[in-house]
């Protein structure tokens, strides 16, 4: 187990993000029952809450409940509609401040990120320094608190922000990460949903200490090898690296003929450097792959793409060469080309990490 501060992980949520977003702009919403999501239509309304103020919470009201049952819980609140396009660009604003903070970054959803803070934070009183900067200048430029969870990984991270929301800051000391989840139910575990809660419930497993105690044949009989990683979380094992989402969605090249051409072996061996470009690149940007795609374009200028996706990711040249081949087959003979190119898609960044899940076992 981990007991220093080589790995230091802040998860950050944003709290009741659409609500605050919406109170920021108009400061006459602070401190009221605020409900985001479709028209209540006086209680008729079909949609659902989408998330409301910490205010609406207390009349029991929640995300994906019917904007029906939340307008009978309060007819006072005040009701807006989903601005999409705000929270975007808000959402934006923000994740860029957060990401100038970190060694890397993961956003996660609109309104949560993971900051990799290891070369920066070394103790309790860095941790605290830094996540009290990262809050201030968020509600400094975007007038909206958030929750900052810090741990020696991500799962503890995570449940460590939802810890003392709103506005809360819980930081779990690489010592602490066992006593810190011992106590909490189970369902704090990310991806233990209601069924798997219902299910170590009647194996008398309710909070994560007796979990981390269990039987790892009894949870293997009942959760196959979901067992594993569940056992590994609630022990404080949590590997898992930050996958950076760069910008980078695909990698591709092309090449156009000097002449129109079906020539058949001069297609190929063109095709073939094309791969071979593509896997150079992917290997320099340390990226797997789990779809490969062709262009062709004939003479008439129709262009044509084709892709075939894989069931694994793979970082191997010979299977784009394979894929990119079996895709043009049907265009061999067809017509005169013009250009052709390959690309790979789906891409993930490698993770160093990755293989110390299954070490576990
Ligand atoms: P969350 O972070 O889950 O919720 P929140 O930020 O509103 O509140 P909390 O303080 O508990 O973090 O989700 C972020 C946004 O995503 C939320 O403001 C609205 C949207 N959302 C939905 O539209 N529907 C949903 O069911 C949920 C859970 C969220
Ligand atoms: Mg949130």
């Amino acid at each position: 187990m981990i007991h220093s501060w080589n790995n230091v992980i802040f998860h950050i949520d944003m709290d009741s993000f659409f609500a605050s977003v919406e109170s920021s702009k108009r400061p006459e919403l602070k401190g009221l029952p605020l409900v985001i999501g479709s028209d209540p239509k006086s209680g008729s309304g079909r949609g659902v809450v989408s998330t409301c103020s910490y205010e609406a919470r207390r009349f029991g009201i929640h995300s994906a409940m019917p904007i029906s049952k939340a307008y009978r819980l309060c007819p006072d609140a005040v009701f807006l509609p989903v601005n999409s396009k705000l929270y975007k660009e808000v959402s934006d604003r923000i994740m860029r401040i957060l990401q100038s903070y970190a060694d890397r970054f993961e956003q996660v959803s609109i309104d949560e990120a993971y900051l990799d803070m290891s070369s920066k934070v070394c103790d309790h009183t860095t941790a605290t320094k830094f996540a009290t900067q990262i809050k201030n200048k968020v509600v400094e430029t975007e007038g909206i608190t958030c929750s900052v969870g810090v741990a020696p990984g991500k799962t503890v991270a995570k449940i460590a922000s939802d810890h003392d929301k709103p506005n809360g800051l819980t930081i779990v000391q690489p010592t602490e990460v066992k006593q810190f989840l011992a106590p909490l139910p189970v369902a704090k575990i990310p991806g233990i949903g209601k069924k798997t809660e219902q299910i170590l419930k009647q194996m008398h497993i309710k909070d994560i200490g007796e979990l981390a105690d269990a039987d790892i044949q009894i949870l293997m009989n009942k959760f196959g090898k979901h067992a594993i990683s569940m056992k590994s979380i609630a022990n404080g094992i949590d590997v898992r690296e930050l996958k950076d989402k760069t910008e980078v969605k695909s990698i591709s090249k092309e090449d156009t003929f000097d002449f129109d051409t079906n020539d058949v072996d001069k297609i190929d061996s063109v095709l073939m450097s094309l791969c071979e470009d593509v896997h150079r690149t992917m290997l320099r940007k340390q990226f797997l792959f789990r779809t490969v795609t062709i262009k062709v374009r004939f003479k008439d200028f129709t262009t044509y793409t084709r892709a075939s996706t894989l069931p694994f990711t793979t970082n191997d040249l010979e299977t784009i060469k394979k894929c990119s081949r079996d895709l043009m087959q049907e265009f061999i003979h067809k017509d005169e080309f013009r250009l052709i190119g390959v690309g790979i898609t789906k891409l993930e960044k490698i993770d160093r990490k990755q293989t110390l899940i299954t070490d576990f076992i």
